[in-house]
Protein backbone atom coordinates (compact mmCIF):
# COMPACT_ATOMS: atom_id res chain seq x y z
CA UNK A 1 0.00 0.00 0.00
CA UNK A 2 1.51 3.34 -1.28
CA UNK A 3 1.68 6.32 1.17
CA UNK A 4 0.68 8.61 -1.71
CA UNK A 5 -2.66 7.70 -3.23
CA UNK A 6 -1.85 10.20 -6.21
CA UNK A 7 -3.24 9.69 -9.52
CA UNK A 8 -0.09 9.02 -11.90
CA UNK A 9 -0.79 9.90 -15.77
CA UNK A 10 2.42 9.29 -18.39
CA UNK A 11 3.28 12.03 -20.75
CA UNK A 12 5.22 10.88 -23.60
CA UNK A 13 7.25 13.64 -26.16
CA UNK A 14 7.50 11.97 -29.10
CA UNK A 15 8.59 13.61 -32.55
CA UNK A 16 9.16 10.99 -35.17
CA UNK A 17 9.49 7.92 -32.91
CA UNK A 18 7.78 5.11 -34.98
CA UNK A 19 10.59 2.85 -34.35
CA UNK A 20 9.79 2.03 -30.62
CA UNK A 21 6.84 4.68 -29.36
CA UNK A 22 4.63 1.44 -29.39
CA UNK A 23 6.60 -0.55 -27.26
CA UNK A 24 7.30 2.58 -25.27
CA UNK A 25 3.70 3.27 -25.01
CA UNK A 26 2.69 -0.75 -23.84
CA UNK A 27 5.85 -0.60 -21.12
CA UNK A 28 3.53 2.54 -19.51
CA UNK A 29 0.40 0.99 -19.93
CA UNK A 30 1.79 -2.01 -17.64
CA UNK A 31 2.97 0.09 -14.97
CA UNK A 32 0.81 -0.15 -11.94
CA UNK A 33 0.68 3.20 -11.23
CA UNK A 34 -0.19 4.56 -14.05
CA UNK A 35 -3.50 5.63 -15.26
CA UNK A 36 -3.34 7.03 -18.63
CA UNK A 37 -0.42 7.56 -21.03
CA UNK A 38 -0.13 11.11 -23.15
CA UNK A 39 1.61 10.71 -26.11
CA UNK A 40 2.89 14.51 -27.27
CA UNK A 41 3.52 14.71 -30.87
CA UNK A 42 4.22 17.62 -32.96
CA UNK A 43 4.60 17.31 -36.69
CA UNK A 44 6.08 13.89 -36.62
CA UNK A 45 5.79 12.74 -40.73
CA UNK A 46 5.98 9.03 -39.73
CA UNK A 47 3.43 7.58 -38.20
CA UNK A 48 4.63 8.07 -34.79
CA UNK A 49 1.06 9.81 -33.11
CA UNK A 50 -1.09 6.78 -35.53
CA UNK A 51 0.95 4.18 -34.05
CA UNK A 52 0.80 5.45 -30.29
CA UNK A 53 -3.04 5.61 -30.66
CA UNK A 54 -2.80 2.09 -31.68
CA UNK A 55 -1.22 1.57 -28.97
CA UNK A 56 -3.32 2.27 -26.16
CA UNK A 57 -1.96 5.84 -25.72
CA UNK A 58 -3.97 9.32 -25.70
CA UNK A 59 -2.42 11.56 -28.19
CA UNK A 60 -1.79 15.11 -28.14
CA UNK A 61 -0.59 17.02 -31.63
CA UNK A 62 0.83 20.18 -31.82
CA UNK A 63 1.07 20.80 -35.07
CA UNK A 64 0.90 24.53 -35.32
CA UNK A 65 4.91 24.25 -33.32
CA UNK A 66 6.84 23.94 -36.95
CA UNK A 67 9.41 23.93 -34.96
CA UNK A 68 8.84 21.53 -32.08
CA UNK A 69 10.17 21.37 -28.46
CA UNK A 70 10.58 18.52 -26.52
CA UNK A 71 9.76 21.37 -23.50
CA UNK A 72 6.34 22.33 -24.82
CA UNK A 73 5.29 18.35 -25.79
CA UNK A 74 5.83 18.01 -22.02
CA UNK A 75 3.86 21.05 -21.09
CA UNK A 76 1.07 20.50 -23.52
CA UNK A 77 0.72 16.57 -22.03
CA UNK A 78 0.80 18.48 -18.24
CA UNK A 79 -1.76 20.41 -19.66
CA UNK A 80 -4.22 17.72 -21.10
CA UNK A 81 -3.84 15.67 -17.73
CA UNK A 82 -5.26 16.11 -14.52
CA UNK A 83 -3.12 13.90 -12.45
CA UNK A 84 -1.33 14.68 -9.20
CA UNK A 85 2.22 13.31 -10.67
CA UNK A 86 3.86 13.32 -14.11
CA UNK A 87 6.11 10.46 -14.97
CA UNK A 88 7.65 11.67 -18.69
CA UNK A 89 9.10 9.28 -20.34
CA UNK A 90 11.24 9.41 -23.44
CA UNK A 91 10.08 7.77 -26.46
CA UNK A 92 12.88 6.73 -28.35
CA UNK A 93 13.57 3.81 -25.45
CA UNK A 94 15.06 0.45 -25.77
CA UNK A 95 14.88 -2.68 -23.47
CA UNK A 96 12.20 -0.53 -21.26
CA UNK A 97 9.65 -2.73 -19.47
CA UNK A 98 6.48 -1.78 -16.81
CA UNK A 99 9.12 -2.88 -14.53
CA UNK A 100 11.50 0.24 -14.66
CA UNK A 101 8.78 2.31 -14.36
CA UNK A 102 7.22 0.61 -11.72
CA UNK A 103 10.69 0.83 -9.93
CA UNK A 104 10.78 4.45 -10.70
CA UNK A 105 6.89 5.31 -9.60
CA UNK A 106 7.58 3.48 -6.21
CA UNK A 107 9.59 5.78 -4.49
CA UNK A 108 7.34 9.01 -4.84
CA UNK A 109 4.00 7.05 -4.33
CA UNK A 110 6.08 5.72 -0.92
CA UNK A 111 6.75 9.84 -0.02
CA UNK A 112 10.27 8.64 -0.19
CA UNK A 113 11.24 11.12 -2.97
CA UNK A 114 9.81 14.48 -4.26
CA UNK A 115 11.53 13.07 -7.94
CA UNK A 116 12.80 9.78 -9.06
CA UNK A 117 14.60 9.30 -11.57
CA UNK A 118 15.32 6.31 -13.60
CA UNK A 119 19.19 6.41 -15.47
CA UNK A 120 20.28 4.66 -18.79
CA UNK A 121 22.45 1.37 -18.09
CA UNK A 122 25.76 2.28 -18.78
CA UNK A 123 27.57 -1.18 -17.36
CA UNK A 124 30.38 -0.28 -15.55
CA UNK A 125 30.28 3.47 -15.75
CA UNK A 126 26.90 3.44 -14.26
CA UNK A 127 27.73 4.24 -10.73
CA UNK A 128 29.52 7.56 -12.42
CA UNK A 129 27.04 8.24 -14.34
CA UNK A 130 24.20 8.03 -11.36
CA UNK A 131 26.30 11.29 -9.81
CA UNK A 132 25.93 13.17 -12.37
CA UNK A 133 23.51 16.39 -12.79
CA UNK A 134 20.89 14.24 -14.22
CA UNK A 135 19.52 15.09 -17.82
CA UNK A 136 17.26 11.70 -17.89
CA UNK A 137 14.05 11.85 -19.44
CA UNK A 138 12.08 8.80 -17.31
CA UNK A 139 11.22 11.05 -13.64
CA UNK A 140 8.42 11.50 -11.77
CA UNK A 141 7.50 14.58 -10.13
CA UNK A 142 4.38 15.49 -8.94
CA UNK A 143 2.86 18.15 -11.16
CA UNK A 144 3.79 21.39 -9.12
CA UNK A 145 7.77 20.84 -10.07
CA UNK A 146 6.77 21.14 -13.45
CA UNK A 147 4.54 24.11 -12.78
CA UNK A 148 7.11 25.51 -11.05
CA UNK A 149 9.32 26.20 -14.17
CA UNK A 150 8.90 29.54 -15.16
CA UNK A 151 6.92 29.51 -18.72
CA UNK A 152 10.49 31.13 -20.40
CA UNK A 153 12.25 28.87 -18.93
CA UNK A 154 10.69 25.47 -20.33
CA UNK A 155 12.73 25.24 -23.41
CA UNK A 156 13.81 22.48 -25.01
CA UNK A 157 16.08 19.82 -23.71
CA UNK A 158 16.59 22.11 -20.90
CA UNK A 159 13.91 21.52 -19.05
CA UNK A 160 15.03 18.88 -17.21
CA UNK A 161 17.55 21.04 -15.35
CA UNK A 162 15.25 23.11 -14.82
CA UNK A 163 13.04 20.26 -13.02
CA UNK A 164 16.42 19.55 -11.08
CA UNK A 165 16.49 23.27 -10.45
CA UNK A 166 12.94 23.10 -8.75
CA UNK A 167 13.22 20.13 -6.47
CA UNK A 168 16.96 20.88 -5.40
CA UNK A 169 16.24 24.40 -4.50
CA UNK A 170 13.48 23.52 -2.03
CA UNK A 171 16.46 20.65 -0.73
CA UNK A 172 13.63 17.75 -1.45
CA UNK A 173 14.28 14.28 -1.49
CA UNK A 174 15.87 12.48 -4.95
CA UNK A 175 15.73 9.06 -5.61
CA UNK A 176 17.80 7.34 -8.62
CA UNK A 177 18.56 4.32 -9.96
CA UNK A 178 20.07 2.46 -13.34
CA UNK A 179 17.40 0.63 -15.91
CA UNK A 180 19.01 -2.19 -16.43
CA UNK A 181 19.03 -2.97 -19.77
CA UNK A 182 17.79 -0.08 -20.86
CA UNK A 183 19.06 2.48 -23.61
CA UNK A 184 17.96 4.93 -26.44
CA UNK A 185 18.12 5.41 -30.29
CA UNK A 186 21.06 8.22 -30.47
CA UNK A 187 20.60 11.16 -32.98
CA UNK A 188 22.62 9.32 -35.05
CA UNK A 189 20.46 6.40 -34.98
CA UNK A 190 17.59 8.33 -36.00
CA UNK A 191 19.39 10.73 -38.52
CA UNK A 192 22.71 9.65 -39.75
CA UNK A 193 25.90 9.94 -39.27
CA UNK A 194 26.49 13.64 -39.99
CA UNK A 195 22.79 15.32 -38.80
CA UNK A 196 22.74 12.97 -35.97
CA UNK A 197 26.05 14.63 -34.51
CA UNK A 198 25.07 17.97 -35.81
CA UNK A 199 21.85 17.99 -33.35
CA UNK A 200 24.17 16.24 -30.45
CA UNK A 201 26.24 19.22 -30.74
CA UNK A 202 23.40 21.75 -30.40
CA UNK A 203 22.00 20.16 -27.62
CA UNK A 204 25.31 19.83 -25.76
CA UNK A 205 25.67 23.50 -26.44
CA UNK A 206 22.28 24.59 -25.35
CA UNK A 207 23.01 22.28 -21.81
CA UNK A 208 26.44 24.36 -21.69
CA UNK A 209 24.74 27.43 -22.08
CA UNK A 210 23.46 26.68 -18.62
CA UNK A 211 26.68 27.34 -17.06
CA UNK A 212 26.95 30.45 -14.82
CA UNK A 213 22.81 30.69 -15.00
CA UNK A 214 22.57 28.05 -13.01
CA UNK A 215 23.39 27.86 -9.25
CA UNK A 216 26.63 25.23 -8.49
CA UNK A 217 25.17 24.83 -5.02
CA UNK A 218 22.14 22.98 -7.16
CA UNK A 219 23.86 19.99 -7.74
CA UNK A 220 25.28 19.81 -4.11
CA UNK A 221 21.73 20.14 -2.64
CA UNK A 222 21.28 17.08 -5.53
CA UNK A 223 24.06 14.92 -4.27
CA UNK A 224 23.06 15.44 -0.73
CA UNK A 225 19.42 15.07 -1.26
CA UNK A 226 20.15 11.58 -3.04
CA UNK A 227 19.08 8.25 -2.46
CA UNK A 228 20.09 5.99 -4.90
CA UNK A 229 18.30 2.90 -5.07
CA UNK A 230 18.32 -0.84 -6.77
N1 LIG B 1 6.89 16.29 -29.32
C1 LIG B 1 8.21 16.48 -29.40
N2 LIG B 1 9.05 15.60 -28.86
C2 LIG B 1 10.38 15.82 -28.96
C3 LIG B 1 10.91 16.95 -29.61
N3 LIG B 1 12.28 16.88 -29.53
C4 LIG B 1 12.56 15.74 -28.87
N4 LIG B 1 11.41 15.11 -28.53
C5 LIG B 1 11.25 13.83 -27.85
O1 LIG B 1 11.90 13.91 -26.61
C6 LIG B 1 12.51 12.67 -26.30
C7 LIG B 1 14.01 12.90 -26.06
O2 LIG B 1 14.58 13.48 -27.20
P1 LIG B 1 15.97 13.03 -27.79
O3 LIG B 1 16.18 13.83 -29.04
O4 LIG B 1 16.03 11.56 -27.88
O5 LIG B 1 16.94 13.59 -26.72
P2 LIG B 1 18.01 12.86 -25.85
O6 LIG B 1 17.63 11.43 -25.65
O7 LIG B 1 18.13 13.70 -24.63
O8 LIG B 1 19.28 13.05 -26.72
P3 LIG B 1 20.31 12.04 -27.41
O9 LIG B 1 21.14 11.52 -26.29
O10 LIG B 1 21.10 12.84 -28.35
O11 LIG B 1 19.46 11.02 -28.10
C8 LIG B 1 12.23 11.74 -27.49
O12 LIG B 1 11.07 10.98 -27.20
C9 LIG B 1 11.94 12.72 -28.61
O13 LIG B 1 11.10 12.19 -29.61
C10 LIG B 1 10.01 17.87 -30.19
O14 LIG B 1 10.39 18.86 -30.79
N5 LIG B 1 8.69 17.59 -30.06
MG1 LIG C 1 16.94 9.98 -26.78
Amino acid sequence: MSLRQATVDAVIPARDEAATVASVVAACLGCVHVREVIVVDDGSTDGTAELAAAAGAKVVRREWDAGGSKALAMEAGVEVSDAEAILFVDADLLGLTSGHLDAICRPYLDGRATMSLGIFDYGFWSPLVLRFPPTTGERIVPRWVFDAVPPAKREGYLIEIMLNEVVTEARLPISSRVMAGVSHRTKRDKFGRREGYRRTWRMFRDLWSLWGVCRKRTYWFYLRDLTIER
